[in-house]
């Protein structure tokens, strides 16, 4: 029997400093993602929202180079003891964000589940920065890099461990935007990173082929997280830090029906999708759209 979906809404903005990513999971989910689930034969539960503190907007805290950590560790820490019960459950944890920095709570959620944990990051961006190398103070920028432990204690250790995964079972896939101090984490952790100059090389085909041999290697499960910025702007316009030169729609499909027809992915976010910011929910369409393909809507 095929698992059950459960999905958690993460109504999640202070990651970051542009209001409207909260309403990525209504959005989501008026585009019709239990609906095209169903419509696959999946049990699907819709767990609601985890709540998110609200600070006055004109007086974001920014210690340590860290905005709005206290609600960011907050949220977060609820978000990782639901994605837990979910798995205790036996049930697929489907998260819809909300911004990037849900990704911290997720991954504390799921990944003290498996024995090594092996994970798919599809992004323009790295998200490997800490206080000490972002740009922005914005937490989204981060949550890789606080998944492997690096950053800030009150991060590292949501969930009461750390790390939760290893440099070497990672894959960043659509990578066009990474600040130096990403770059310098990246080989010096020798991460595994497809960026935009090879997915037009190798095609993605390839590139899944081999991102997928290089996270199931040494892994019992394998986490999807998939920031919508990685598509072109043209497919995706409703998100915050938009990046020219992103996968096609078609590219991001294959790749989700391609992980679909190896059936490697035990747990999957969906982030980024900011409604004020989008034309008409299309980049909300555009994510359950890729939720269909991931869970192997075909087309024909
Ligand atoms: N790397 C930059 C920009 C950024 C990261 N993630 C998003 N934008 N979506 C930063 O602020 O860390
Ligand atoms: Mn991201
Ligand atoms: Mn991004």
């Amino acid at each position: 029997m095929k698992k059950k979906i459960s999905i958690i809404g993460v109504p999640m903005d202070l990651g970051q400093t542009r209001r409207g990513v909260d309403m990525g999971p209504s959005a989501m989910r008026y585009a019709g993602v239990i609906q095209r689930l169903k419509k696959l034969d999946y049990g699907v539960v819709d767990r609601g929202d985890i709540e998110i503190g609200r600070p006055p907007q004109y007086d974001i805290k920014n210690d340590e180079n860290l905005k709005d950590l206290d609600e960011v560790v907050k949220a977060n820490a609820l978000l990782a003891d639901s994605v837990s019960k979910v798995v205790d459950e036996g049930d697929f944890p489907l998260v819809l964000g909300g911004d990037h920095s849900i990704a911290i709570g997720t991954l504390a959620g799921v990944a003290n589940k498996y024995e090594n944990l092996g994970v798919i990051w599809f992004d323009a961006h790295g998200d490997l920065n800490t206080g000490e190398t972002s740009p922005s103070g914005n937490i989204h920028g981060m949550p890789l890099a606080i998944s492997l432990g690096i950053g800030h204690s009150r991060l590292t250790e949501i969930g009461g461990y750390a790390p939760k995964i290893e440099p070497e079972n990672i894959v960043i896939i659509g990578a066009r935007s990474l600040d130096d101090g990403e770059k310098e984490l990246i080989r010096e952790k020798g991460i595994r990173v497809y960026t935009m100059h090879e997915i037009d090389r190798l095609g993605m085909t390839n590139v899944m082929e081999e991102a997928i041999k290089h996270v199931t290697r040494n892994t019992d499960g394998v986490h999807l997280s998939l920031d919508l910025d990685a598509l072109d702007p043209q497919h995706a316009p409703g998100v915050g830090t938009p990046v020219v030169g992103g996968t096609t729609y078609r590219e991001a499909h294959l790749a989700m029906e391609m992980l679909a027809e190896r059936r490697i992915i035990t747990s999957a976010e969906f982030v980024e999708v900011n409604t004020i910011l989008d034309i008409k929910n299309q980049t909300a369409e555009a994510a359950v759209g890729l939720i269909g393909s991931l869970f192997g809507e075909k087309l024909l």
